[in-house]
């Protein structure tokens, strides 16, 4: 019998969003055009073209989204603030009426009792900035500390908790490796430059935080555990590779100060000896680590997935999701464990956890059912539950996603929101899972219990 379930009384209990999945209106007010907003434009880029046009209209709804969260009896909400709203060239020149969208959005959150958890940068980099060379130059690093220096001055009297980047792995593995993602490049000898001045832009940035910033700041990653197919020293070394490359690459120079060794051997010579200094910036001293955790990884050799030389396999019996990702709860378990283990129990939150299925349209009494969300967001909930249980130091949980929402070049048709959108009518509905979500609330967790 396990131990019944209730959760900490001061525990966070959010959902999380980003700008451009779910704000729409990129160019109102000022606003200067990110990557994401060119990308979309180019043809045969995104799924039939499909961009953030309008996604969820929350620039102009946010009140509405506000109140919805409310009634899901949300304490916290996790979004993001578009850099070319603030910056519209990226740098120098202040827009106010952007930053004023988010002065009116932290106030909303405040007055319903929602404390705003704000990342600065959520993919969408200025387009006037990739124009000078985007993640692979390394004045990057300085364009957006002072960019958050911005946010920081208008905010930090009401935003107490902050994060720099939202998964630095997918910027340069989507954006720069394999192009699946804004700015679109496939280039080896690019992926360890972006990724590295993605780590030197983190530092600068929590340093300029601590220069002007009174509560918290951390890094956001995404994880994936990769459990080994089989104990063949193959697939003993190719999992080894898999966790470097998408689960130490960003956290252990973040927390330890180093690069893990196994990336040398992945990119070769596109690999540099990075100046020692650097290191000094990239390990800042961090108030806690978000990780947004969708799914795991079993891990076999093979030559022909390059540059990796390792791939996933699936697994008979399991569910998978709408994106072809495995449902496995305990691999979030055995994440929070492993983050406690190695890297000296930081504080953490689930930024993110979530998934995509097929929805039944909204039937006529209003309801829509999402039994294989519900079971999931439940299944994750208990395994965040059992890591509190095994002593990690884990504060609060953000539902992956509040809306429906622009699920990147897949555009509109993968749906992980709890709240249905009805994208003809901006109609918003509460699904099951969402329903799921605020009785657990409701009850620190004791719904969860027995099922
Ligand atoms: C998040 O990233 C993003 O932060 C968010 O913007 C996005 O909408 C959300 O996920 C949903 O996609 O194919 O089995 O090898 C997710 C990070 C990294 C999770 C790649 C899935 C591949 C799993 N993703 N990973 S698999």
């Amino acid at each position: 019998m396990s131990a019944p379930i209730r959760f900490p009384s001061d525990f966070l209990w959010g959902c999380a969003t980003s700008a451009y999945q779910i704000e729409g209106s990129p160019l109102a007010d000022g606003a200067g055009p990110s990557i994401w907003h060119r990308f979309t434009r180019t043809p045969g880029l995104t799924r039939d073209g499909e961009n953030g046009d309008i996604a969820s209209d929350h620039y102009r709804r946010y009140k509405d989204d506000v109140a919805l969260m409310r009634r899901l009896g949300l304490n916290s909400y996790r979004f993001s603030i578009a850099w070319a709203r603030v910056l519209p060239e990226g740098k120098g020149r202040v827009n106010p009426a952007g930053l004023a969208f988010y002065d009116r959005l932290v106030d909303e959150l405040l007055a319903a009792g929602i404390a705003p958890n704000v990342t600065l940068y959520h993919w969408d980099l200025p387009a006037a900035l990739d124009d000078r060379g985007g993640w692979l130059t390394p004045d990057i690093a300085d364009w957006f500390a002072d960019y958050a220096q911005v946010v920081y001055r208008k905010l930090d009297d009401r935003v107490k908790m902050w994060a720099t980047l939202n998964e630095p792995w997918v910027v340069t593995d989507g954006g720069y490796l394999h192009g699946a993602l804004a700015p679109g490049h496939k280039n080896f000898y690019e992926a360890p430059l972006a990724s590295h001045h993605l780590m030197r832009a983190h530092g600068k940035a929590v340093q300029a935080y601590r220069a002007e910033g009174k509560h918290k700041i951390g890094l956001v990653v995404n994880i994936e555990p990769k459990y080994p197919a089989s104990q063949s020293p193959e697939d003993l070394a190719a999992t080894q590779r898999a966790d470097a490359y998408m689960n130490r690459q960003y956290l252990d120079p973040a927390l330890l100060g180093s690069y893990p060794p196994e990336l040398k051997d992945i990119f070769g010579e596109a690999w540099p000896d990075w100046p020692a200094e650097d290191f000094a910036l990239i390990k800042q001293p961090l108030d806690f680590i978000g990780l947004n955790y969708y799914t795991r990884n079993v891990t076999r050799h093979d030559e022909a997935n390059w540059p990796l030389r390792a791939s996933g396999v699936k697994q008979a019996g399991a569910t998978y999701s709408e994106t072809g990702w495995e449902v496995y709860a305990q691999g979030l378990t055995d994440t929070l464990a492993w983050i406690r283990d190695r890297y000296g129990n930081p504080e953490i939150y689930v930024t993110e956890n979530g998934s995509a299925f097929y929805d039944p349209p909204v039937a006529e009494d209003g309801a829509i059912d999402d039994p294989l969300r519900v079971s999931y967001l439940k299944k994750h909930l208990r395994a965040v539950h059992a890591a509190i249980e095994a002593g990690c130091n884990l504060r609060g949980y953000y539902a992956w996603s509040l809306l429906d929402n622009f699920e990147w070049s897949l555009g509109y048709s993968k749906r992980f929101g709890i709240v249905h959108v009805d994208y003809a009518t901006q109609q918003r509905t509460i699904k099951a899972s969402g329903k799921l979500y605020a009785e657990v609330i409701a009850s620190h967790g004791a719904v969860l219990d027995g099922q």
